[in-house]
């Protein structure tokens, strides 16, 4: 125990210090021609979406590439005043959970859909790593379509990887716990006996609805990344384990023990076969599906109680157990679908599992005992090689779709290039410092658009100009179509990335929405012309249909509001005119502003509370009379008997008695 403890010190030290001491032949690494190759002119399009994640932000960003000009930051899982997600009434119900309205969580990966195993450009999947999620971007509007919750998990880490024609996305659990279903009331320590592992296979119909199909329950172990099969592997997933000592406390050290971990290897052709014939236990769970509705600019949340559960105690013939030295980490298939690599964080190799020869070790048993009720399957009857000497910290691997795989290397702050078939390390680069994820454009995918690998790096230390303690997380781009990589661009995220993908913008952008149709709007308080305009109390509530159109407000002008109303704002943009969003603020109002689309309804519930006239106006730069877009509501004591007004373009007159006020 001792010496794995002076292990994990030695690699810290020399991680510690690659970073302190910045390379003196910096200026070496970048190569003259590097700008050109990043450069895309003023007005003109990058060749690449590139979709990345945003960590602890919760959001997902999108950059242009080679560029690295940021496009947008899509809200996700984390509320956003910017865009009024979580805030507007519509939004609020895509944060329910079962624990109620969550405000934030950990986006780690995101996941292009694919047919055939090639990106077809519908959607991006992103997970919630904190209070287990999983969304569904729709890439016609780029906006968060469906988030779905995840019973019987904890630290949805390997997560949201899909099959091949995106039948299902898989989630699998980091943090093993006591099911929803049982009292989980239990000492920490019986983590062997009471925690297990569970695997949502979550189905996604054609048009991308999301729901659990079915749950494989495992051995208690941190599951930590995935990836499905595909061609000749297709019907199978792959899940990297660590912690399989089952340890509940100080993990750095009692889950780095055993020399070797697994890679679980998941039938899941064969677990659907078993789910639908009724071999699975319905169990009773907690969850909710949220939807947004882009006819009724609406989301609904819908309450889910049943999910139905494999065990791998009963079912032995859905999982199987590869050994993979040690604490493995990143899981990734290449583009054949024949090999699988796994990136033990620990381990001072790579090994590169065969998909045939591990066909073969199942159906000859060549197994090497059981684990948990799995059988383990002989390292070396599945391996197909081992990459020697690659360096230290492996952790993701990214293939190019010419017979490369691209391996990061946190410790040893490089990427590495070696061939799939012999094996052979081809060539290496710093990255700046202590890389996490890689992405090439559809980089684990069936088919790879190659030329382009970017590194997503946890450290920057001294890349860009300091901003106090909190330095900028950031990217690397390398232009990878020649034999050596080459380094030609850094720039900031937002947020930490980890996984990022990538894809032709020729995928995506002639499908973007420009508008919303103002006559297909379906929403229940919709206004679709001024003349509907109206203000409506029902009891203490009060209704504004208000519209938006450069440049007023229709009304601009409200009296009758009372303290202890609530007062909710139905903006519609009238605008059928592509980039003309009107904002929404009101003063001293307890939430974030609208940021309405053209044709789009959205609400902001407002409870004033005082007494006198509050303005508002439009927030979003929208024509030369922006800052006439501008209106007035008045509100009065509770007891007051103002009757509702409201007018756009006439002077309200004042009720007799009130001139002097
Ligand atoms: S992680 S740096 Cu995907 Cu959360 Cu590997
Ligand atoms: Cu509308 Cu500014």
């Amino acid at each position: 125990m001792k010496n794995k403890f002076f292990l994990l010190l030695a690699l810290a030290v020399v991680s510690v210090s690659y970073l302190a001491c910045k390379p003196k032949s910096l200026t070496n690494a970048v190569s003259g021609d590097a700008a050109a190759k990043a450069y895309v002119a003023p007005g003109q399009y990058d060749q690449f979406y590139n979709f990345v994640s945003g960590g602890f932000s919760g959001q997902l960003s999108v950059y242009g590439l080679p560029s690295g000009r940021l496009l947008r930051v899509i809200p996700v899982f984390s509320v956003d005043p910017e865009k009024g997600w979580g805030y507007s009434e519509e939004t609020k119900p895509m944060l329910n959970t079962s624990h109620g309205f969550v405000p934030w969580d950990d986006l780690h990966h995101t996941e292009l859909s694919q047919t055939n195993g090639e990106v077809d450009g519908r959607w991006v999947f992103g997970n919630a790593n904190n209070t287990p999620r999983v969304a569904r971007i729709d890439l016609s509007t780029f906006r968060t379509a469906e988030i779905i919750e995840l019973p019987n998990s904890a630290g949805n880490h390997s997560s949201p990887f899909i099959t091949e024609n995106t039948e299902y996305v898989v989630a699998g659990t980091r943090f093993s716990v006591p099911a929803d279903n049982v009292n989980g009331d239990v000492p920490i320590n019986t983590y062997k006996q009471n925690f297990k592992g569970h695997l949502s296979f979550i189905s996604v119909d054609t048009a991308g609805h999301m729901d659990i199909a079915f749950q494989i329950r495992c051995p208690g172990v941190n599951f930590d990344l995935s990836h499905a099969g595909k061609g000749p592997s297709h019907g199978w997933f792959f899940f990297s384990c660590y912690n399989t000592e089952q340890a509940n406390t100080l993990l750095e050290v009692n889950a780095s023990q055993k020399d070797k971990d697994f890679i679980m290897a998941v039938n899941w052709k064969k677990a659907e076969e078993y789910a639908k014939a009724g071999k699975g236990t319905k169990v009773p769970v907690n969850y909710t599906i949220n939807r947004y509705d882009d006819k009724t600019h609406s989301s609904t949340s819908i309450s889910k109680k049943e999910v139905i559960v494999l065990d791998t105690k009963e079912l032995t013939d859905i999982c199987y157990m590869m050994p993979c030295p040690k604490s493995p980490h990143g899981c990734d298939v290449d583009p054949s679908g024949e090999f699988i690599v796994g990136s033990g964080k620990l381990a001072a190799l790579i090994p590169v599992f065969s998909f045939t020869k591990m066909q073969n070790a199942i159906n000859n048993k060549e197994f090497d005992g059981v684990y948990e009720g799995i059988n383990v399957i002989k390292y070396e009857s599945a391996l197909h090689g081992e990459v020697a000497k690659p360096g230290l910290g492996p952790l993701h691997t990214e293939f190019d779709g010419n017979g490369n795989a691209y391996t990061s290397f946190f410790v040893s702050s490089e990427v590495v290039k070696w061939n799939i078939k012999d094996l052979k390390v081809l060539d290496r680069a710093s990255t700046y410092y202590s890389v996490g994820h890689l992405c090439v454009p559809g980089g684990d995918s069936r088919k790879p658009f190659g030329r382009y690998l970017i590194a997503y790096n946890k450290i920057t230390k001294d890349r860009y100009l300091p901003t106090g303690p909190e330095l900028a997380q950031s990217a690397q781009l390398y232009d990878i179509s020649g034999d050596k990589m080459q380094m030609i661009l850094d720039f900031p995220t937002i947020g930490e990335p980890h996984y990022a993908q990538a894809c032709p913008a020729e995928l995506i952008k002639d499908k973007s929405v420009k508008i919303f149709k103002i006559e297909e709007n379906g929403h229940a308080f919709a206004t679709k012309g001024e003349k509907d305009a109206r203000v409506v109390r029902e009891g203490n509530k009060v209704h504004i249909y208000i519209t938006s159109i450069r440049s007023h407000f229709a009304p601009d002008n409200i009296e009758g509001v009372k303290l202890g109303d609530e007062v909710y704002w139905h903006v519609t943009n009238l605008e059928q005119d592509w980039d003309v969003p009107h904002g929404f603020a009101v003063k001293g109002a307890t939430n974030a502003e609208l940021l309405i689309m053209p044709g789009e309804t959205q609400t902001l519930k407002w409870v004033p509370n005082k007494v006198g006239i509050s303005p508002f106006y439009c927030t979003d730069f929208c024509s030369a009379l922006h800052q006439e877009m501008q209106g007035y509501i008045r509100v009065s004591p509770a007891n007051s008997n103002i009757p509702l007004k409201w007018s756009l373009g006439e002077a309200v007159p004042p009720p007799s008695g009130e001139e002097k006020m």
